[in-house]
């Protein structure tokens, strides 16, 4: 029996319009025949599939785009078990505030919940984890459908984040009606820019202008507003933390960047200024026991990062470019009150820090095993990648010294979730996102681990990535924690598995390397023939920053074994 072929007035075609319309111009999955009219339809409509091995890695790639372009990032996966593999990366993306499309299909609607192949409830299971979820059983109201989940997944009156549409595959192969395929529903129109309460703004400038050790710290929602942020920071001689959302928002040089002392000023600031950041755990939730008697700004385009854990002295619900704009246009020539001696001071102390640690990386000691430590691998890496390298950095004690030890203008990490496994889907998505950038994966064996699989999709997408294995042969910060908290390791050992065999297997060009002095020729050979696998072999003696400050056996009442000593002390007085 042969199908007929799918109309262009069906449901399928629709979606695939919506989508070619809103600028999307490639979407991950893996197929299924409860997806296929919409499959084929996308393809049909010139926007690229790129098929991947796994549903997680696909909505890690959807994700991974969108925060990269600032556009949509879309996955396609099929009913039941594509869905349920799914999760994990909507969770993440959840947690990311990352704007995901996730499009699934179910079975025909006259065999739903009578035992048909593949057929859950998948609404039930991602509402949690997403800002819309609906199945879309009526033909007709597809296109309106598609709008709503698209507005609330970049975060228009709200959180951004993930959304999912489901579709019957009966439906899909429906035909809407043309005077119900409404243009203005295809149509895309310019995010809406919240301008902020221009008397919360003097407010602000007030609160500012009056601190003598302002402290700004950047999340996802100050994406876009570096420009405005930069001037500010100038204007106020304020100091400036990063964090993994916006890295590079602010560059390493500006003279307000004092990350390497993060601690200490944290505990001196008398003004916290929240940019687009929630106060989670890597902002010790904002804790008088951290920093004081600190006075909170906070300015945000959504509740989680303007309420959580801390009220501000003012708060701005607006958009940061534009409140920072205003900010600095109601200050005028206001002679600022910061103790400029302190912000050079901190500033000084970083640099000197930053620079003993670049030079330590390349004398760093090899283990007891005689293999390299980490940090030789990541000062070869520094060497050798242009500064404009995007960096996917992934793992556990690795991550940690990837994330102090390689500079980045734009870094992607397992972020918040602690989502490790990420690495290789992210670098692939990015390394096509961006195909004038260089892209490098930096990530522990057990993370590379999850998704290895995907370096198939690397290959016959001709994804210029290029995937660095720290070999260590084992889950190493937990092998740490095992050791130090209970004396005996159990179960988080891995092989020293042959990971460049395994990338040789699947048409990449690949080596594994165990000297220090065969780093730099082997990570030139692999720049020029991407997508390319260096397997490193690195020693599970070097002890991380991570591993040191606790994160890994997650004390009580803070991230940090530090904070949660000083938060203890505080709540008992
Ligand atoms: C999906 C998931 N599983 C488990 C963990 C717990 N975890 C955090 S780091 C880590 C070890 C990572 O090992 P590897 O990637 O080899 O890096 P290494 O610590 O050896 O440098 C584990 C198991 C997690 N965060 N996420």
């Amino acid at each position: 029996m042969t199908t007929p072929a799918i109309s262009p007035d069906s449901v399928a075609a629709l979606v695939a319009r919506f989508l070619k319309a809103r600028g999307v111009d490639r979407v991950f999955g893996l197929c299924g025949g409860h997806i296929m009219p919409l499959w084929m339809c996308v393809d049909a409509e010139g926007i690229r599939i790129v098929d991947v091995r796994d549903e997680r890695a696909a909505v890690y790639m959807a994700h991974a785009h969108a925060e990269l372009t600032g556009g949509l990032g879309v996955a396609l996966v099929t009913a039941g078990p594509g869905v349920t593999n799914a999760m994990t990366g909507i969770a993440n993306a959840h947690v990311a505030r990352a704007s995901v499309l996730v499009l699934s299909g179910t079975p025909p609607r006259r065999q739903e919940n009578r035992g048909a192949l593949q057929d859950m409830v998948h609404t039930d299971f991602v509402r949690p984890l997403t800002r819309y979820a609906r199945t879309v059983r009526e033909p007709d109201l597809v296109l309106q459908e598609l709008d709503e989940a698209v507005s609330r997944a970049i975060g228009e009156a709200g959180e951004p984040g993930p959304v999912y549409l489901d579709f019957p595959v009966d439906t899909l192969r429906a035909d809407v009606p043309q005077v119900l395929q409404l243009l203005e529903q295809l149509r895309s129109r310019p995010r809406t820019r919240l301008f902020p309460d221009p008397e919360a703004v003097q407010r602000a400038v007030d609160l500012l202008w009056s601190a003598k050790r302002p402290l700004f710290i950047s999340g996802r929602g100050a994406r876009g507003a570096g420009a405005a942020l930069g001037r500010l920071l100038d204007r106020l001689d304020a100091l400036y933390l990063d964090t993994g959302e916006s890295r590079g928002l602010i560059p390493e040089d500006h003279r307000s960047v004092v990350a390497a002392v993060r601690g200490a000023v944290m505990g001196e600031t008398d003004l916290v200024v929240t940019v687009g950041r929630r106060l989670d755990f890597q902002l010790a939730y904002g804790s008088p026991a951290v920093y004081g008697e600190a006075r909170f700004l906070r300015i945000a385009d959504c509740a989680a990062e303007l309420r959580d854990n801390r009220r501000g002295t003012v708060e701005i619900f607006a958009s940061p470019a534009e409140t920072l704009e205003a900010i600095l246009q109601a200050a005028g020539a206001r002679t600022p009150a910061t103790d400029r001696d302190w912000a050079r001071s901190a500033r000084d102390k970083h640099l000197e820090r930053a620079a003993k640690l670049v030079s330590s990386m390349n004398n760093a000691p090899a283990g007891n095993d005689g293999l390299m430590h980490p940090n030789r691998l990541l000062a070869a890496l520094r060497e050798a990648l242009p500064a404009d390298a995007v960096i996917v950095a992934d793992g556990g004690d690795f991550l940690s010294f990837a994330r102090v030890g390689l500079p980045a203008s734009t870094y992607l990490d397992p972020g918040s979730l602690g989502c490790i496994g990420v690495g290789t889907p992210f670098g692939i998505a990015a390394s096509l996102a961006c195909p004038e950038r260089t892209v490098a994966v930096v990530t522990g064996d057990g993370s590379f681990g999850f998704n290895a699989m995907e370096i198939d999709t690397a290959v016959r997408h001709q994804a210029p990535v290029l995937i660095v294995v720290a070999n260590n042969g084992g889950w190493a910060i937990e092998v740490r924690d095992q050791l130090e908290t209970h004396g005996r390791v159990v179960g988080t050992r891995l092989q020293f598995a042959d990971h460049a065999a395994m990338a040789r297997a699947f048409g990449l060009h690949a080596e594994r390397v165990e000297r220090a002095e065969d780093l730099s020729a082997a990570i030139e050979r692999a720049m020029s023939n991407r997508p390319a696998l260096l397997d490193v072999l690195v020693t599970p003696d070097a002890v991380s920053s991570d591993a040191k400050s606790g994160l890994a056996w997650v004390p009580d009442l803070q991230a940090l074994a530090a904070w949660d000593e000083a938060e203890r002390r505080w709540r008992n007085g």
